[in-house]
């Protein structure tokens, strides 16, 4: 199975929109539910309506659990939402669904904001001045070091990992955002490559749990993050390599936007090329974004133009490796 482009919905994705998503020639999507909708049938509802459409849903995430600040910071009552995390498994395994989603980042991602950069042609787009966000005073009362944070993390990959190897629905750990030690008082679980396969190693190198690969992580960071072309390779050969964010930025830490694939400061159609030799299968996604226009389709318009791009770049890269043929030429 090749790489195989994506784009998030919601629940209640209007038909259009999925005529839209169909005409781009996109047959997977990432679909964000509400903790309410983890339910067999309503899950087997949206899968239902969106085969009419030749859609898959090949992951789906819910914020409110995969970056979940009682379980990530250790508070009163993770038990009770490890709960609700492992009932999503069981929910997802019914359902038939590949993956979920895993950020241990209580506080989410972290940005100075969004704005028209100096790279974005005007598109609003998110930044990060990490002298702004380094200045931030902990945001959850207290400073929470590495060990605790791994602490939490081992606490929950010791009760998830037996349910999503059960349910065989795996989990994609996403990076710190942006990949520093510590941001707003918490210290960060996965901030290089070497935190990665740490990470991986306090599940015991399962195959439940994966990586979401955001190449806009490794691209913030720099070699500081480590070498995304080995990286890619690792991962890839180990099969734990379940999905890329494909985003690019305009250059390393301390100062970046977040602009076009063509426009950041890595050659995209390089990693894209990378992704393909190393014979990744996951599915692959726009990152985040620009903000859209209202009266262009919102949300998913603005993820149109950047997907096209996307899988320009797949299908040129197909071609040069000799992985997509046509009749003529
Ligand atoms: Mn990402």
């Amino acid at each position: 199975m090749p790489l195989r482009p994506q784009v998030p919905i919601g629940t209640k994705e209007p038909d259009e929109n999925l005529c839209f998503i169909r005409e781009m020639g996109i047959e997977y999507v990432s679909l964000a539910v509400e903790p309410e909708e983890i339910e067999v049938d309503t899950l087997l509802r949206v899968k239902e309506r969106l085969s009419k459409y030749k859609i898959e849903i090949s992951d789906v995430f819910c914020t409110p659990l995969q970056k979940n600040r009682i379980i990530q910071l250790g508070l009163e009552g993770r038990d009770a939402e490890i709960d609700k995390f492992n009932k999503m498994l069981y929910v997802l395994g019914k359902v038939g669904i590949e993956f979920t989603s895993v950020a241990w980042q209580p506080n989410g991602i972290l940005r100075t904001g969004m704005k028209a950069g100096e790279y974005t042609r005007g598109g609003i787009s998110m930044y990060a001045d990490m002298a702004e966000i380094n200045a931030r005073p902990p945001a959850n009362g207290r400073d929470y070091s590495e060990e605790e944070i791994r602490e939490t993390f081992k606490y929950f990959m010791d009760r998830v990992v037996p349910v999503s190897e059960e349910t065989k629905v795996r989990m994609a750990l996403h990076p710190n955002d942006p990949p520093v030690r510590s941001l707003a008082g918490v210290a960060s679980l996965v901030y290089n490559t070497e935190t990665f396969k740490r990470a991986l190693a306090i599940a015991n190198n399962s195959p439940a749990l994966g990586l979401k690969l955001c190449t806009g992580c490794w691209l913030e960071a720099g070699e500081a993050f480590g070498n995304l072309m080995e990286d890619i390779k690792t991962f890839s050969e180990q099969g734990i390599l379940l999905c890329v964010h494909f985003r690019n930025v305009s250059s390393e830490m301390p100062y970046f936007e977040e602009t076009l694939a063509e426009d950041g400061y890595a050659n995209m159609y390089a990693v894209m090329k990378r992704l393909i030799c190393c014979g990744s299968n996951a599915v692959i996604s726009i990152d985040h974004a620009f903000k859209g226009y209202e009266s262009l389709g919102g949300r998913l318009g603005a993820f149109a133009y950047p997907t096209g791009y996307l899988k320009g770049l797949l299908h040129s890269a197909e071609i040069e490796l000799g992985k997509r043929r046509y009749k003529k030429y």
